[in-house]
């Protein structure tokens, strides 16, 4: 992982709708792209989504398989550790409730794993529950690949470096083993509204 892109920076907007943007966070302007790395491209008939890890009988979706799966539309806000959020995104995907349907596993604890090599680790309480999504498709187009696509994990109530782009798969863990910018100083956690930024916070 060479280079970090930062995208543009926004600018503070008269009017944000109150109590809905965290502590130290302004609005952003458009939706930048924030990737540590090159954006990896996977072909459609190479993909698949999978669930390895603790569990009893590994779970395995080609694309074709994933886009027949129950899905959801969903508008949430995003918050960014590098302090834009944008509010009213609008995603469609399939639950990771869907996703885990039938799975027996001791596992309290996901990493999820993406091409390129990037990994997050999230507790499965705050994937499950109607909390989080494998999302395909971002303002009713398919997800753009510098934004993720075709397909990324969407964990909005946490902070966005753990809507891990590219995703293809989660691992169940029975610990809460760091991923990628969590080794790198960002907080095991990241709760936006309780600024989690970094180790510490
Ligand atoms: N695979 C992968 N996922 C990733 C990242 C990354 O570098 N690689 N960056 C994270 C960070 S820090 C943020 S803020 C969001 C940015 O998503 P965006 O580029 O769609 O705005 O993706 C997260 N997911
Ligand atoms: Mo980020």
């Amino acid at each position: 992982m060479a280079f970090i892109s930062r995208g543009f920076k926004g600018r503070r907007r008269e009017g944000a709708p109150s109590g809905r943007i965290p502590p130290g966070q302004y609005l952003a302007d458009g939706f930048p792209v924030l990737s540590a790395g090159p954006t990896p491209r996977t072909k459609l008939s190479d993909w698949t989504f999978s669930i390895v890890g603790e569990v009893d009988t590994p779970k395995r979706w080609t694309w074709e398989e994933f886009k027949q799966l129950p899905s959801q539309e969903v508008t949430v806000d995003i918050h960014c550790v590098t302090k834009w959020s944008k509010l009213d995104t609008l995603w469609r995907g399939v639950a990771i409730d869907t996703l885990l349907e039938g799975v027996e596993s001791a596992a309290e604890y996901a990493a999820a794993f993406s091409d390129g090599g990037y990994t997050t680790n999230v507790p499965l309480e705050d994937l499950t529950g109607g909390k989080g999504w494998i999302a395909y498709e971002y303002d009713g187009q398919p997800l753009a690949p510098e934004h993720g696509g075709p397909a990324r994990l969407l964990v909005p109530h946490l902070y966005f470096w753990k809507s891990a782009k590219w995703v293809r798969g989660l691992s169940l863990e029975l610990e809460d083993k760091p991923g990628f910018w969590e080794s790198n100083g960002y907080h095991l956690y990241g709760d936006p509204w309780r600024e989690q930024r970094y180790w510490g916070d």
